[in-house]
């Protein structure tokens, strides 16, 4: 039985190894990146059994990625491939930590041709919990009505369903659409896990408080609203509360720190653990995480978070 399946694309990224416009950058570095596998990497490292599953093109980057989640310990089992699209890749433009761009070469990728007919219900009802991106709707339709597919067993079999919108302008052709599609997913799921600007763009309030009253309402949902280095604000219909996140002396690389957020509420809903400290420990994880470059490689392990929160952000180990 596993603790959590989630599904979504996950691309080879290349990193220039110098900090220029990639048009001056000659060498790059091989790595992954993907929503669903760094939150699948991240929960497995906090001591959690995930499956992730992607379609992925017949090729060697196909090949690379599922090779790599495999060894990072994550059920792979449901991965399906494709000859008729490429295994998508992106590229990370770091021409200094504030200044990041992504290119994607991912229209028409292999992960696109994912449909509904691909989710397989024995699969995801033998998990506990659902965790879905709002990056993956917006690949293409059948990606959107596979979600929604996945949706539909998850409820059937009562599992928990976490979303996170990882909202992805470039990847959507409205933002009229962005928002409906987001909106339909947040009000099938138990977890809502937006950054503010994300949650703006949702809901049209600035507040958290306001925010968490249109999105939760008083049904038994609960939002966790990130702040970035301010923390997070949760809320649920027994408890509210801002906490605070942790001082970081040089942020590498923020891309992943949100996955890493969501590793760290989704092992507190498995633990039945209280808000508050499944939050304090997703900060915890956020800040690890941009202190180190690349998306997966400053996901901690239990050890290493729990070290950190207990010397406040000193400790890694
Ligand atoms: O959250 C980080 C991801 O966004 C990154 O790893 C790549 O999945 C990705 C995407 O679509 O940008």
């Amino acid at each position: 039985r596993l603790d959590v399946v989630t599904f979504g694309e996950t691309m080879v990224l290349f990193t220039g190894n110098q900090s220029l416009p990639l048009e001056y950058v000659h060498q790059f570095n091989k790595q992954i990146g993907g929503a669903e596998s760094n939150l699948s990497i991240g929960l497995k490292r906090l001591g959690h059994d995930v499956g992730w599953f992607s379609m992925l093109g017949e090729d060697p980057f196909g090949r690379y990625i599922h090779n790599f989640v495999r060894g990072e310990g994550v059920d792979t089992h449901a991965c399906l491939y494709t000859d008729q699209a490429p295994t998508a890749v992106f590229f990370k433009e770091k021409l200094s930590a504030k200044n990041l761009n992504i290119y994607y070469y991912r229209k028409h990728s292999a992960a696109s041709l994912l449909g509904p007919d691909d989710i397989d219900e024995d699969y995801i009802s033998n998990a506990r919990v659902l965790h879905l991106t709002g990056i993956t709707p917006a690949l293409s339709e059948t990606c959107k009505q596979a979600v929604f597919h996945a949706i539909k067993i998850a409820k059937k079999h009562g599992l928990k369903i976490v979303f996170d919108p990882n909202i992805r302008y470039k990847l959507w052709d409205s933002y009229e659409e962005a928002r409906e599609v987001m909106l339909q997913m947040a009000e099938q799921s138990d977890v809502i896990l937006p950054g503010l600007d994300e949650a703006e763009f949702l809901t049209g309030k600035t507040e958290p408080e306001e925010i968490a009253e249109s999105l939760i309402g008083n049904t038994d949902k609960t939002i966790v609203i990130k702040l970035g280095s301010k923390g997070a604000y949760y809320q649920n219909k027994y408890k509210s509360a801002y906490v605070s996140g942790y001082q970081v002396d040089e942020i590498m690389d923020p891309v992943g720190a949100g996955d890493g957020f969501a590793a760290g509420i989704i092992s507190g809903v498995l633990n039945d653990e209280d808000m508050e400290s499944a939050v304090k420990r997703a900060n915890a994880i956020g800040a690890m995480i941009v202190q180190v470059n690349g998306d997966i490689e400053g996901l901690p392990t239990k050890a290493q978070v729990d070290a950190y929160v207990s010397t406040d952000g000193i400790a890694r180990d």
